[in-house]
């Protein structure tokens, strides 16, 4: 479990709202501004921790739920120096070879920049915006970060009117573009590897290179950005206790994505740059209507199994459902019931399927595929299974099992001590 409690955060701002009334949830308080209503952000970023922070005069919202709340209490100077309870823009920077800047945030006040790491101003802060970015215009409208392999090099896109200002931080040099294509974004933000443009209470998702639109633009944030009652694309979804979490499948592929998949929904558990977020199962594999009951991944493959069907998507930038899918379990994997869990080990051609108190082997070079090995497991109603290089978790409602390797759970006649799970893991309360 070493691997995920490093690189899995707890997202603050979903695991807040568990249990709160809907009216708290969406800051329905007559002193404070309800996003819910729709606004047009000032500004928005995520911090070192992955926690986005969406301002708009001197309040702000700390993630995807819960209330409006004074800025000064979370960055303090801001208010102290400038006194005039807003900002132009914000975005936090990508510098992997500058660990004294990576993940920090940078807050742009008319001609005026300051960098905030830990919620804590950096010394020689606030600092003219032409001494840290040259050639940086005053009086933005936004900032984003864009890393290299997004745009060309490490970069800032600086948003003034309709045109953007690329900053290269390397070079610290500037390019100017005119995309009146694209709405004025008032705010932007990179998330999950894709740029979003913040118009009024809409967002528009933009290509960082080339400014392209692609897909029906505007969309109402509030269907997508923010958990409001009335509003919901996958919002719906409330972290759980710990204590109560019940998954249904979860996997780890080839490129270090782990998912968990819970009823209708899925959470990435590997972004923890930008929190932990619950999306619709269909947003990423859109056959799949009805939930699943286990995952693997194989190759650069993933398996999702439900009742007698096994769907295989082929994952690249997005997941394509392979031709001919779904099929039976029987007729892919020579295997007949229901399935719980499934999981296959890095480098390995095995899938291992739990059903009840039984554990099969399946050979995935093998045609046709068939069990090769029906062994006991010591254990009965496991809900899913991962395998990564710590070894093998199997999860039986808020608790894991944890082997060593599959040949040390082949060999277990006797079942470990369960762990609990916790928040760094899921995202739940503890
Ligand atoms: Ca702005
Ligand atoms: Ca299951």
């Amino acid at each position: 479990m070493e691997l995920f409690t490093k690189t899995l955060f707890l997202c603050l701002a979903l695991a807040l709202t568990n249990g709160a009334p809907a009216s708290l949830r969406s800051g329905r308080n007559a002193a404070l501004p309800d996003r819910c209503e729709g606004i047009e952000f000032d500004a928005i970023t995520p911090d070192e921790k992955g926690t986005t922070f969406f301002f708009k005069g001197p309040h702000l919202w700390k993630g995807y739920h819960g209330s409006a709340q004074p800025s000064n209490e979370h960055f303090k100077e801001l208010d102290d120096i400038h006194n005039i309870g807003h900002v132009d823009a914000a975005f936090r920077m990508h510098n992997i070879d500058n660990p004294d800047k990576h993940d920090h945030i940078y807050f742009f006040l008319d001609d005026k920049v300051f960098s905030y790491y830990n919620h804590t101003l950096e010394d020689g802060y606030p600092k003219q915006i032409q001494d840290d970015f040259p050639g940086v215009p005053t009086h933005l409208d936004s900032a984003v970060e864009c890393p290299k392999g997004e745009c060309m090099a490490d970069s800032v896109l600086f948003f003034k009117g309709h045109d953007v200002h690329l900053y290269d931080i390397t070079t610290k040099t500037v390019k100017t573009k005119t995309w009146s294509h694209l709405p004025v974004c008032t705010s932007a933000l990179r998330w999950l590897e894709h740029y979003y443009c913040f118009h009024g209470h809409n967002f528009t998702r933009f290509n960082p290179v080339s400014g392209e639109v692609n897909g029906t633009y505007p969309k109402d944030a509030r269907n997508y950005f923010m958990g409001c009652a009335d509003f919901g694309h996958g919002g719906g979804y409330r972290p759980r206790k710990c204590s109560e979490v019940k998954i249904d499948a979860i996997t780890t592929d080839d490129a270090g994505k782990t998912y968990f998949f819970a009823g209708p929904i899925y959470m990435r558990l590997d972004t923890h740059r930008d929190g932990l977020h619950a999306f619709p199962i269909t947003r990423a594999w859109k056959e799949v209507t009805n939930g699943v009951d286990a995952v693997f991944s194989y190759t650069d493959k993933i398996y999702l199994i439900k009742d007698d069907q096994v769907y295989i998507y082929k994952a690249a930038a997005h997941y394509t459902l392979i031709e001919g899918y779904p099929k039976t379990v029987k007729e892919e994997l020579g295997v007949e019931g229901r399935v719980d869990a499934a999981f296959v080990c890095p480098d390995d051609n095995t899938v291992h399927i739990i059903q009840g108190q039984r554990i099969l082997y399946v050979d995935l070079t093998a045609t046709p595929r068939a069990v090769t090995q029906n062994l006991p497991l010591p254990l009965d109603g496991i809900d899913a299974a991962l395998c990564n290089a710590k070894g093998i978790d199997l999860f039986k409602g808020p608790q894991y099992y944890h082997y060593e390797s599959p040949m040390i759970l082949a060999m277990g006649r006797m079942a470990p001590l369960p762990e609990n799970i916790t928040s760094t893991m899921m995202g739940c309360q503890d």
